[in-house]
């Protein structure tokens, strides 16, 4: 494979064999989707591998955020979200008939900021809905709290968060339901995918009812739902790639270090704080003093074939096409000054060097 053109990311893949060998069983069964033996499998192997108390698997992320959604039933209600953030966050919302409100980040973790959350709550907030952005787990308890004391319901979109940790436990059993994607870009991929993690069993129950049209075990509709199932070809590919998940999350974490050596020396630029848990390393992002520095540093990037990303640029509160701008500050400056540098299992680490030579002023000439 050449070397060149280096993107943000590539899919973690297991070697093509070990994905044919499974396929080859769902060609014997003829069964391809409606909660197979490979999604069921898929969800158990998650459940052990992360120890989680279970695993809704879903067609993406987005429907995920929608499922849980709709499971708490808080359609109509305001949504307190993060306006740093992918805009399937906030379409979900409004999609379930909700409005977004939203509240600013924490300018070093570039998570919500708990400190902020009270003052957007009013008699019509329904939820919290943090994203643990980059995979950085948010400060979970102190949310929590919040909720608690206004007797809110919380949903993280988890999308990126397979493998982090807070307490030693998967972030994912955080809330009342989270929301995970299990993308191509993702830690963990099925290609397309996602799911819901809850540890109330009821909720759980509803959650599968809900991600096939509402059908109960004798296909009676008991409530509203829709079509959110995973494919077997899908659960397939997940099942292949979940055993390599520690090996990634460990070259994800030694590159993660390797970039922080590459780029220590580098003048006004700063990292994601890590300050509640452990993150899965999947995205590594840099914040420049400015906006021109980063342009800068994206030209000299892509003179060498490398393409980071502007996650996330605009902040999702600019876009007022679709939603009702509210003013965030701190999110729309940091949104602006904000890149992730290529971060991936078969990323060499050769290219990790050039990188940080090529940011380095002094260095790249
Ligand atoms: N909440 C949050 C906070 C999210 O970040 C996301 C998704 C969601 C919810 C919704 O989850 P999903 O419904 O997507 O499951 C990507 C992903 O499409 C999206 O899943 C992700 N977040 C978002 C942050 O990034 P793009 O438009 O940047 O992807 P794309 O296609 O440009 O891919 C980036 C790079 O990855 C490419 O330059 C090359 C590489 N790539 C990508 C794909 C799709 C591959 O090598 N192979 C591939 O198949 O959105």
């Amino acid at each position: 494979m050449a070397d060149r053109p280096i993107y943000v990311t590539m899919p973690s893949l297991a070697p093509l064999e070990e994905y044919m060998d499974i396929l080859k069983g769902i060609w014997a069964r003829g069964i391809l989707t409606h909660n197979g033996p490979l999604v069921q499998q898929l969800e158990n192997d998650l459940c052990a591998h992360f120890d989680l108390p279970g695993f809704v698997a879903v067609s993406n992320g987005t429907i995920a955020i929608q499922m849980a959604i709709k499971a708490l039933g808080l359609q109509g209600g305001e949504i307190v979200t993060t306006p740093f953030t992918w805009i399937a966050t906030v379409s979900a919302i409004q999609w379930e008939g909700c409005t977004p409100v939203f509240c600013d980040i924490d300018p070093d973790t570039l998570n919500i900021d708990p400190a902020r959350i009270e003052a957007c709550i009013t008699d019509k907030t329904a939820a919290i809905m943090p994203v643990h952005v980059f995979g950085h787990p948010c400060d979970v308890d102190a949310i929590q709290a919040i909720a608690d004391r206004h007797g809110l319901k919380v949903i993280y979109d988890a999308a990126h968060a397979v493998g982090s940790t807070h307490n030693g436990r998967s972030v994912l059993e955080a809330g009342d339901i989270s929301a995970t994607s299990l993308h191509a870009t993702k830690l963990l991929n099925t290609a397309e995918g996602g799911g819901c993690v809850t540890r109330d069993p009821a909720l759980h129950e509803k959650l599968k009812r809900i991600r096939f049209f509402g059908h109960d075990d004798r296909k009676d509709i008991v409530e509203e739902g829709f079509n959110g199932k995973m494919t077997e070809v899908h659960a397939a590919l997940g099942l292949a790639n979940l055993k390599y998940a520690n090996e990634v999350l460990a070259d994800r974490k030694r590159k993660y270090a390797r970039y922080l050596d590459a780029l220590a020396s580098l003048p006004g630029v700063r990292f994601q704080k890590i300050a509640t848990g452990e993150p899965n390393y999947s995205y590594f992002p840099i914040v420049f003093e400015s906006e021109a520095q980063l342009l800068a540093a994206v030209d000299r990037l892509a003179a060498r074939q490398i393409y980071p990303r502007r996650y996330f640029y605009p902040a999702v509160n600019t876009y007022t096409k679709i939603v009702p701008y509210t003013p965030c500050p701190i999110a729309e400056d940091i949104s602006k000054r904000i890149l992730c540098l290529p971060l991936y299992w078969t990323l060499p680490d050769a290219a990790i060097d050039e990188i940080g030579a090529l940011l380095n002023p002094q260095q790249a000439g």
